[in-house]
């Protein structure tokens, strides 16, 4: 059996010297991670379901337990010392921490908020970086926008059956279950590889009237194959990103969000739900793309800033890719 902990601790002379300064957030990210699990696990118990009766800084309904989650994160990450600055999805504006840090944090703290009263899995996603501006000075957006392939960790933790934290530092993905009764996370799924043909697809077609002609055709292509052959991809969308990812990366399957006519910049973030799921991605050996080019090399300019994300087996990726760059502007997208 290896702890989380014991995982870090043998790797963090691979990209850090031994300080220890990398591993300690990554074990404050699975500290966050065991109470918000607790909390879940309780939460119609404990009165903290239901809306919090604010509006987050991407125009949406904050949930109780988002803002608790975001608060524990926050706590967390910003007494430990080397933390120079964090970014939420939940937050307007980065926030400053410990100048003498060398990292800054990003994280969307429960996601797939719609999902949280009706019991079906949530998560959080994170991502890490270590800073571009001086040490001993306030960290700067320039730490937070460095792009998704300056990524140093990242991951994300489902709570769902079980509650699991897989992670990537640039050496293959990495599982662990959080085992209860000993409050640690053991190692359960080292070194994933996503399965190289896809067997689901997961999209939320509502708005498949207002995608590009050419990934309507996708779709289209999509659904005659599975007419003809007797190994069709089954369709599984529940809307919590991490869980749908999670599926899809053991099992082998493709998750699509792309931009519609009247949102072409589509509905997930770029920095907090984006690059993190595409590194992992490209770490179990799928592709993950805006529709056209590969994600981590879609420049960022804000912290907020929104993609259409495409992430799955490389064949099926391609695939998607070949529709849209034959038939589409790239503009639109
Ligand atoms: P959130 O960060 O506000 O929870 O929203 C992100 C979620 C993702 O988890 C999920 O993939 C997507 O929104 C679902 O959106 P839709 O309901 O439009 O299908
Ligand atoms: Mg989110």
């Amino acid at each position: 059996m290896v702890t989380l902990e014991q995982f870090i601790a043998d790797r963090q002379q691979e990209f850090e010297g031994a300080t220890g300064a990398f591993s300690k957030i990554l074990r404050d990210i699975g500290l966050g991670a065991k109470l918000i699990s607790f909390y879940l696990r309780r939460a119609s118990l404990s009165g903290i379901l239901g809306e919090l009766g604010l509006t987050n800084i991407q125009g949406e309904t904050v949930q109780k337990l988002d803002h608790l989650a975001n608060n524990l994160f926050l706590r967390l990450l910003s007494q430990n010392p080397h933390v120079a600055g964090v970014a939420s999805e939940e937050e307007e504006h980065l926030i400053a921490t410990n100048s003498q840090g060398k990292y800054v944090v990003l994280f969307d703290p429960l996601d797939g908020s719609s999902n949280i009263d009706v019991g079906v899995p949530v998560g959080t996603i994170f991502s890490i970086y270590k800073r571009v501006s001086p040490i001993g000075t306030p960290c700067t957006e320039a730490d937070f926008l460095q792009g998704g392939r300056a990524q140093l960790a990242a991951g994300y933790v489902l709570y769902g059956t079980s509650t699991l934290l897989f992670y990537t530092t640039g050496r293959g993905v990495h599982g662990f279950t959080l085992e209860p009764a000993a409050g640690e996370f053991l190692l359960t799924y080292p070194q994933v590889q996503m399965p190289p043909r896809s067997t689901y697809y997961s999209f939320n077609d509502n708005q498949l009237h207002e995608w590009v002609p050419a990934l309507q055709r996708y779709v289209q292509d999509l659904h005659s194959r599975n007419q003809a052959t007797s190994k069709p991809q089954s369709l599984r969308y529940v809307g919590s990103l991490v869980a749908d990812f999670h599926r899809n990366l053991l099992k082998g399957g493709i998750f699509l969000y792309p931009g519609t006519t009247k949102k072409p910049e589509g509905k997930l973030r770029l920095l907090y739900e984006g690059y993190p799921m595409a590194w992992l991605t490209e770490q179990a050996g799928g592709k993950a793309t805006n529709g056209v080019k590969p994600l981590l090399d879609v420049p960022p300019t804000s912290i907020h800033q929104r993609t259409p994300l495409f992430l799955g087996p490389a064949d099926e990726i391609d695939r998607i890719t070949a529709f849209l760059t034959e038939n589409v502007p790239v503009e639109t997208l």
